[in-house]
């Protein structure tokens, strides 16, 4: 069951038949979200998820629906134009009973709902290698029918995301600041990161210098941000649009693989557990590149393990900052939790240092 604030929530959203079953779904680290069940008169179900934005991390909720109402309309308009499907296949966004993206309570609270994609399943981790593939094929595809959308039309929802040289300033006054006494037991940690300061400039220095393009970008490809089909098994449908802004394609290939392709769980405490598994690897560059070759330049494409370096540094040191900062930022379900993250990470990122090499002759062998 669901609490009455929901309930209260509920009643705003231009939703179908009546309510009728609720229940909190276990996703995320930043927002809250429910699946809603409803069904009118004729005995009709009709299914819904409903999120309680998390206004700490999204300042600017209007701004986040707003780029999410063009993105979908880019999308559902470029299926439509290839003759694909497009029901279930894009996320469509459920209006208030005045019309809005948005219903803000009386607490400050800002909620929104989607039309629920039934049948299919958002997987934490790799079940199936067709899965990963179908994962890495869907990103691609997201990729490729962005590449015409006019980046200046969307709104900043967190400013310099994966801009990771300013995560680095950020982490190093989180030590300087050490609000809640935590520095000194995470000497070691904190040095990890100041050895890989300019490798995490990496990516930024060369979109500055126009080496790679700034394109419009998910900026979150975990595999639970896509949707498989649960008879077919594939990807149908590519969801959190939350960070859809301008950034690099080596940041969305390389969170997929840091996510997907570890053999443990990004809070895994048994650190002898975590490594990055190269047949997930390339279960995932296949479909990823099956839709990008000739889409991405060649630049990018050889970069592509940067990405994933880059980026799981970052993520590393995003914990840290949020432990060192008293954790404000991410769900926590213990004091430690920042911290086991943190150590998963670093085990994780040095794994994917000794297999750099090997990733880049992959991707060489696969380019056109
Ligand atoms: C957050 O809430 P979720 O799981 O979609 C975070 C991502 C991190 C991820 C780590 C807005 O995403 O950047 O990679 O946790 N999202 C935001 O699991 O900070
Ligand atoms: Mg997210």
């Amino acid at each position: 069951m669901i609490h009455d604030n929901i309930q209260e929530a509920i009643n705003h959203f231009r939703f179908e038949g009546r309510y009728v079953d609720g229940e909190e779904m276990n996703a995320g680290n930043i927002n809250n979200s429910y699946h809603l069940i409803f069904r009118d008169q004729d005995g009709r179900r009709f299914q819904y998820t409903l999120q309680h934005i998390n206004h700490y991390v999204f300042k600017n909720p209007r701004g986040v629906m707003n780029n999410i109402s063009l993105v979908t309309e880019h999308l559902r308009r470029s299926l439509e134009r290839e003759g694909e499907d497009v029901r279930q296949h894009v996320l469509v966004i459920v209006p208030t009973r005045q019309g809005d993206a948005l219903y803000e309570d009386n607490q400050g609270g800002f909620w929104r709902a989607f039309e629920f994609v039934d049948q299919a399943t958002a997987y934490d981790a790799v079940e199936k290698p067709e899965h990963f593939y179908e994962a890495g094929r869907a990103f691609g595809e997201f990729q490729r029918r962005l590449c015409d959308f006019p980046a200046e039309r969307l709104y900043d929802t967190i400013p310099d995301f994966h801009n990771t040289p300013k995560r680095y300033q950020v982490f190093e006054q989180a030590v300087q600041a050490d609000r809640v006494g935590r520095a000194a037991q995470v000497r070691e940690e904190i040095e990890f990161f100041r050895a890989r300061k300019p490798m995490m400039s990496g990516i930024v220095e060369r979109l500055d210098s126009g080496e790679i393009p700034l394109r419009v970008t998910h900026n979150d490809t975990k595999i639970n941000n896509v949707l498989i089909d649960d008879a077919t098994d594939r990807a149908i449908c590519v969801i959190d649009l939350d960070t859809v802004m301008p950034g690099s394609s080596l940041y969305d290939f390389g969170d997929a693989i840091r996510y997907g392709a570890s053999t443990a769980a990004e809070d895994e405490a048994d650190l002898s557990k975590i490594a990055l598994d190269m047949d997930r690897f390339k279960d995932f560059t296949r479909g990823f590149l099956s839709e990008t070759n000739g889409i991405l330049s060649r630049k990018e494409l050889e970069l592509l393990p940067l990405g994933v370096k880059v980026i799981t540094c970052e993520l590393a040191m995003r914990f840290l900052t949020d432990y060192l900062d008293g954790d404000r930022y991410f769900k926590v379900n213990s004091d430690q939790h920042n911290l086991i993250r943190t150590r998963a990470q670093m085990r994780l990122l040095m794994d994917v240092e000794s297999k750099e090499e090997e990733m880049r002759r992959f991707i060489g062998a696969l380019m056109d």
